[in-house]
């Protein structure tokens, strides 16, 4: 039998195991077309918005790596404008053996309306130059609201020339999303075809669609990041850390030996402050997740007490978070950094403090020249 993949997340087309994407019960296989099938599990997806268990496993982009290596192809790189470093995944080029990259920040609708795109775009150079990195050309979009998406469009053109197009970079950044609003604004389809959803791995295989010139442009499986919160938490815990909409930043006045709490997933302590003991501070997390305040004296106990409750998500026990550990940044000049907690959130200061910040260790934190 013909081999057929289905039509929202790329999975080869199956019968046996309805634990497993491509799954199609006999009676679907034999009344609907090859070319309009989808599976099970997207089924599920886009109509009850549930989740399946994913295996964590890089091999769906392996094969993909595999044969992008054998063509000469444009890259174009998604990578999550809010999770920079979380996101960004070097290795692509290597991996690719492709010098032609146009890098994507994604998802820029997150971002406070009154950040200046030419100053993240000036940041992404600089986040690139200091990565050793080059690219052909770098854009801002956000495939949710299609901006920026003629720009794109136009820069893809200009550099495939007859190649073909591979949309790539980690799960979870929008990378079928983004395909959506292209097969929806430039090729005339008229709804969302490509399965898009929260939790990672939703693509399973690669899916090409031809351009107008013929050439084809190719949804791929996502770079699984085993940073992400996501692989601890519940899924409605994990909704109310992934900002949905515009992001809110918060200021906060704190002085030494005071600490914040984001949720009970991660922590910041400040040791001491730009002028003496005090210091100004602007969070920028999901609007929907609870900053709490607290005296650093008072955090382990409070942590004790108020985990689940207070300091939550985590909502219970059942949503085990691997051991903390704290990162300690002393910052001697005078410029404006932010402490990046990968998958969550960032704060900005200025220089010079000197600060804690904690987090489960599977999760990255890190400083970056600020990105606002
Ligand atoms: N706010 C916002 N959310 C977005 C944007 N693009 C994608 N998302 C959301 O990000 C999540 C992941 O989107 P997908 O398109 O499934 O991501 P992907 O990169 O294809 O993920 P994999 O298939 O797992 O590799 C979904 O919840 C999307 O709704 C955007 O521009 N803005
Ligand atoms: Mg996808």
């Amino acid at each position: 039998m013909k081999e057929i993949y289905c039509k929202g997340c790329g999975a080869l087309i199956q019968t046996k195991d309805q634990t497993l994407p491509g799954f199609v019960s006999e009676n679907i296989m034999a009344s609907f077309k090859p070319s309009n099938m989808i599976c099970q599990r997207c089924y599920r997806i886009r109509h009850y918005n549930e989740v399946y268990p994913y295996t964590v496993s890089n091999t769906d982009f392996v094969q993909v790596i595999e044969k992008i290596k054998k063509e000469d192809a444009l890259i174009v790189k998604i990578v999550d404008i809010f999770d920079f470093s979380g996101s960004f995944v070097p290795a692509i080029k290597t991996l690719t053996g492709s010098e032609d990259v146009i890098l994507v920040g994604n998802k820029m609708d997150l971002l406070p309306k009154n950040v200046k795109q030419k100053k993240i775009i000036n940041w992404l150079k600089i986040m690139l130059a200091q990565q050793g990195f080059t690219v052909l050309a770098s854009i801002l979009v956000s495939a949710k609201y299609g901006d920026n998406f003629d720009e794109l469009m136009e820069m893809i053109y200009k550099y495939k020339g007859k190649r073909n197009v591979y949309i790539v970079g980690c799960s979870n950044v929008g990378k079928s999303k983004i395909v959506n609003q292209i097969l929806k604004r430039y090729l005339g389809e008229p709804a969302d075809i490509l399965t898009v959803s929260t939790s990672p791995q939703t693509t399973i295989g690669l899916i090409g669609f031809p351009l107008l010139d013929g050439s084809i442009i190719y949804d791929t499986p996502g770079v699984i990041n085993k940073h992400q919160y996501i692989h601890y938490l519940t899924r409605p815990s994990y909704k109310l850390t992934v900002p949905k909409k515009e992001i809110k930043p918060l200021v906060f006045q704190l002085y030494e030996g005071q600490t914040l709490y984001f949720g009970g997933l991660a922590r910041l302590d400040i040791l001491s402050g730009e002028t003496g003991d005090k210091i100004s501070l602007i969070t920028y997390f999901a609007n929907t997740l609870n900053i709490h305040r607290t005296k650093t004296l008072n955090a382990d106990e409070l942590y004790k007490t108020k985990l689940y409750s207070l300091l939550s998500p985590p909502f219970s026990e059942a949503e085990a978070l691997p051991r903390w550990v704290y990162h300690e940044f002393k910052i001697r000049d005078n410029q404006k950094y932010d402490i990046v907690f990968s998958g969550l959130g960032f704060v900005t200061l200025r220089a010079p403090f000197c600060i804690r910040a904690y987090a489960p260790f599977v999760v990255g934190i890190y400083t970056r020249l600020a990105i606002i």
